[in-house]
């Protein structure tokens, strides 16, 4: 068996194709432009891999995806119809994504930065308690990513609800599903956490349409895909006063570039698309356990379904 190791963003691929020889011992694995024979690989597994990987790759059974988001696959010219998507689960990215969310909701619902400030000058002054029902929190996406992040808000007992395509439920939290629950949904909300996958139909689901819905001084975190969100109906949103505070951890262009206005907002925070990353020894021997299932004509769970785009 061989396997390729492509991608045009990884910063260190030596390293994952050393980890993967190393979980798949049996395997012949490359290193993609390592000058090496081509044309000969099984599996690929690949981070944006380069578009001519196919033509030169002509024998894959199977492209094993090093994030959960398959959005930017799907677009890749030249990818085959037939050519079977896995997607990574969980590499450790669904802790770290509740641990973010809880990090931003708990700063809003706790009134940590007021603290901050008043440190600075110096006073000692208690705010009021916490009101829990105040900050119902709603997760979009009940998939490993929304699921683990509406348990962790739900374990701090924070009202939390999920919203997802077939209505899938999630113990601890309300369930809503399809286009008949998002309304509902929408309006118990007032943290709205954003885990969807990014498809033809959830591109633009943050826009002022949703925002209105939403109960009053809300706080969004969107830790999915830029696409989701319409960034000029977010500023609106945030001038109004319709929204609070906005944590992003995703933008449809990245790098967020120099001057972009979010940047200088103080009600936005950034980070780098780093809410969730793959974690390198679970990310490889998740995929090794999947490409041996494949090798061996089993069925493996996370094939992305080219209808949905998930
Ligand atoms: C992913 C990501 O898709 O890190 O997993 O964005």
């Amino acid at each position: 068996m061989e396997i390729v190791f492509a991608s045009t963003l990884e910063p260190d691929p030596q390293a994952w194709t050393a980890a993967l020889r190393a979980a798949l011992p049996e395997a012949r694995v490359r290193l993609w432009g390592d000058g090496e024979p081509e044309g000969r690989a099984d599996f690929a597994v690949v981070w944006a891999p380069p578009a001519d990987l196919f033509a030169r790759e002509p024998r894959l059974r199977a492209l094993l995806n090093l994030g959960a988001g398959v959005d930017a696959l799907l677009r890749l010219q030249g990818l085959p119809d037939d050519l079977p998507l896995v997607r990574l689960e969980d590499g450790g990215m669904a802790v770290q994504m509740a641990e973010y969310t809880l990090y931003h909701l708990l700063r809003e619902s706790r009134d940590f930065g007021r603290y901050e400030r008043q440190q600075a000058e110096g006073l000692w002054q208690p705010l009021d308690d916490i009101d829990r029902s105040a900050w119902t929190v709603g997760v979009l996406g009940a998939g490993a990513m929304g699921a683990r992040v509406a348990q962790a808000c739900a374990a701090l007992e924070y009202p939390t609800a999920v919203w997802s395509r077939s209505g899938r439920s999630v113990p601890g939290a309300e369930s809503y599903g399809g286009q008949a629950g998002l309304a509902a949904f929408l309006a118990r909300t007032r943290v709205l956490v954003n885990a969807l996958p990014l498809t033809d139909a959830t591109r633009g689901i943050l826009c002022r349409r949703t925002f209105d819905q939403l109960r009053p001084d809300a706080l969004l975190i969107n830790i999915a895909r830029g696409g989701h969100l319409v960034e000029s109906d977010l500023l609106a949103a945030l001038d109004s006063g319709r929204l609070r505070a906005a944590a992003l951890d995703v933008f449809e262009q990245e790098p967020l570039p120099p001057g972009h206005p979010f940047w200088a907002d103080a009600r936005i925070r950034i980070t780098p698309h780093v809410a969730g990353a793959s974690l390198m020894d679970r990310t490889v021997r998740q995929i090794a356990d999947k490409i041996r299932a494949l090798d061996r004509g089993d069925a493996v769970t996370g094939v992305v379904d080219r209808t949905l785009q998930y």
